[in-house]
C-alpha cells in the first residue's frame, strides 16, 4: 500500500476523551472512530489488524475440528424467554420491536440460538461430539463502556458451543478450548493466564478467564508467579486426545490464578509468599462448561446408544477479538506509538523515502515495494511529499514491527537501513538483503492482510 493512497487519518493531538494508551493509540493512530458511546467505526489500518486475529482465531478454531458458521445479530426475543434469560439479563439486553409489533433483541451472546439450531437438527448421540462458532458482532448496553474497544458496546466475539453427550466429553471439549486459546493468544504475541472465574450470567460452575496482564486492566486478580512462566509454545497436540488436553489444562490452571471474583484468600496463603501477586488484568476470554442448563430448559435432547434420551451436555467459549486490539496495544507499546506483534501486524514492514521525487531514491522504494510485495508480503510505502521526521514519527505511532528507510546518502553505497521497531537497532544493507531478511522474519507467519 502507498501511503499517498491510503487512509490514515492520523491525530496530532492527544484526544482528551482517551484515558488510557491503547485508546490514545488508536484514535492518534486512525484505527477506529467513535460513533457514538461504545461504538465505533473501524477505519482501514484498524479493520487490518481486526480482521488479522479474526484470522488467527479461524485458523485455531478449525485445527482444534471446531465448525465455522454464521449466525445474525438479531434474534427473537422468544427464544430467550424458553431459557428464561430475556429478563435475566437485564438491561444490558438492547430490546428492539419490529414493525410487526414482534420483539427482537441485538445479540449479546448466542446460546440461545444455537441450542436451537441443534435441537431442530441433532437427535443421535452419532452426530456428537459437534462444536459450532462464529465470529459476529455483539451488543451489550455497558453501563459503563469505556478505555475504546476495550469495553465497547457493540464489540466482535468468537464464540463457540460444544455439544456432547457425556459430562466427560464436555469437559474434554472444554479442555480442548482452552488449548485452542493458548495458541491462539500466543500467535497473537500475548500472554493471557487462564484464571479461575465466576461465571455471571452463562451459568454453570466451571470457568475459565483468560488475562493480559496490564495495569489498566478492568480485573483484578491473585495468582502464583509459577504461571508466568508457563508457555504453550511450537507443541503439536492430538485435539482428539482426551489425556493429552487433560494434561494441558492441569499444566496451565493446577498454580493459583484467580480474580477477585473467586479469589480465596486461605489458598493464596499457601502459595510461597515471594511469589504471590496481586495485579490487574485484561479479560481477553472465557470458558464455560454449563452441562444440560440451555438443553434442558430449551429439550435439546439426544438419544444415546441405550436408546435413553437425555438432554445435551453443553459449554460456550468466547474470545473477546475486537478488545484484544487494545489488549496488544497496552501490552506492546512505548512512548512513541504502539508496536505491533509481528503475528498481527497491519502491514510487514514500512519503506520510508527520505527524499521523494529523487530518482533514485523512489526507483529503490519502487523495486523494494515491488519485491516485498511479490512474497507475499504488505509493504506500507509512505511516499508522501513530506519532511522525514514527520514520516519516521507516523511509523513509529502506528507501530510496524519493521522499517526500511531509504535516502540519496545511502543508495550511493547501493546501501539502504533496516530497523525495529521494538529494539531502534538499525543495520545497513543492500535492498536484498532487506528483503530477504523481512522474508525470513516473517516465514510462517502467513495471514495475510486486506
Ligand atoms: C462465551 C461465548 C460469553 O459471552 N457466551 C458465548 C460466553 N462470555 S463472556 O465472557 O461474556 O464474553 C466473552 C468475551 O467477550 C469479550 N467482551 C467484550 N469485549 C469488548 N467489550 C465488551 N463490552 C465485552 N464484553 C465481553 C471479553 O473478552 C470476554 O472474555
Amino acid at each position: 500500500m502507498r501511503l499517498s493512497r491510503y487512509f490514515l487519518p492520523v491525530l496530532k493531538e492527544t484526544p482528551s476523551e482517551a484515558q488510557i494508551v491503547s485508546h490514545r493509540y488508536m484514535l492518534r493512530a486512525g484505527m477506529i472512530k467513535q460513533n457514538a458511546a461504545g461504538i465505533y467505526s473501524w477505519l482501514p489500518l484498524g479493520f487490518r489488524v481486526l480482521r488479522k486475529l479474526e484470522n488467527i482465531v479461524h485458523e485455531e478454531q478449525i485445527r482444534a475440528g471446531h465448525i465455522p458458521m454464521l449466525m445474525p445479530t438479531l434474534q427473537s426475543a422468544d427464544l430467550w424467554r424458553e431459557s428464561g434469560r430475556y429478563d435475566a439479563f437485564g438491561d444490558e439486553m438492547l430490546r428492539i420491536t419490529d414493525r410487526q409489533g414482534r420483539d427482537l433483541i441485538y445479540g449479546p451472546t448466542n446460546e440461545e440460538m444455537v441450542t436451537d439450531i441443534f435441537r431442530s437438527h441433532v437427535g443421535s448421540y452419532k452426530d456428537l461430539p459437534l462444536t459450532l462458532y462464529h465470529i459476529q458482532w455483539k451488543f451489550r448496553d455497558e453501563m459503563r463502556p469505556r478505555f475504546g474497544v476495550m469495553r465497547g458496546r457493540e464489540f466482535f466475539m468468537k464464540d463457540g458451543y460444544t455439544f456432547d453427550l457425556t459430562k466427560e466429553d464436555a469437559l474434554h471439549a472444554y479442555n480442548r478450548h482452552l488449548v485452542s486459546y493458548l495458541r491462539t493468544y500466543e500467535r497473537m504475541g500475548l500472554q493471557a493466564i487462564p484464571m479461575r472465574a465466576d461465571s455471571g450470567a452463562m451459568g454453570g460452575d466451571n470457568t475459565h478467564e483468560f488475562l493480559v496482564l496490564a495495569e489498566t486492566g478492568e480485573s483484578e486478580v491473585f495468582y502464583d508467579s509459577a504461571v508466568t512462566d508457563l508457555r504453550f509454545g511450537d507443541r503439536e497436540i492430538d485435539y482428539n486426545s482426551h489425556k493429552d488436553c487433560a494434561a494441558i489444562m492441569e499444566e496451565f490452571t493446577s498454580k493459583y490464578a484467580r480474580t477477585d471474583e473467586t479469589h480465596d484468600a486461605a489458598l493464596f496463603d499457601a502459595v510461597p509468599e515471594e511469589r504471590r501477586r496481586v495485579a490487574r488484568g485484561i479479560e481477553v476470554g472465557q470458558i464455560f462448561y454449563f452441562g444440560t442448563k440451555y438443553s434442558e430448559a430449551m429439550g435439546a435432547t439426544v438419544q444415546g446408544p441405550d436408546g435413553k434420551v437425555t438432554p445435551v451436555h453443553m459449554g460456550s467459549h468466547g474470545i473477546g477479538v475486537s478488545r484484544l486490539l487494545g489488549a496488544i496495544i497496552e501490552a506492546s507499546h512505548d512512548d512513541r506509538g504502539i508496536i505491533w506483534p509481528e503475528g498481527v501486524t497491519p502491514f510487514h514492514c514500512g519503506i520510508i523515502n527520505l527524499k521523494q521525487g529523487d530518482t533514485q531514491a523512489d526507483a529503490a522504494c519502487d523495486a523494494l515495494y515491488d519485491s516485498l510485495t511479490a512474497l507475499g508480503l504488505d509493504p506500507l510505502y509512505d511516499d508522501r511529499d513530506e519532511r522525514a521526521g514527520g514520516k519516521f514519527a507516523t511509523m513509529d505511532l502506528i507501530g510496524l514491527p519493521w522499517r526500511i528507510t531509504v535516502g540519496p546518502r545511502g543508495l550511493k553505497n547501493g546501501m539502504v537501513e533496516l530497523t525495529s521497531r521494538r529494539t531502534g537497532e538499525s543495520e545497513e544493507m543492500e535492498p536484498a538483503q532487506a528483503v530477504e531478511k523481512i522474508a525470513q522474519i516473517y516465514k510462517g507467519l502467513t495471514v495475510r492482510g486486506i
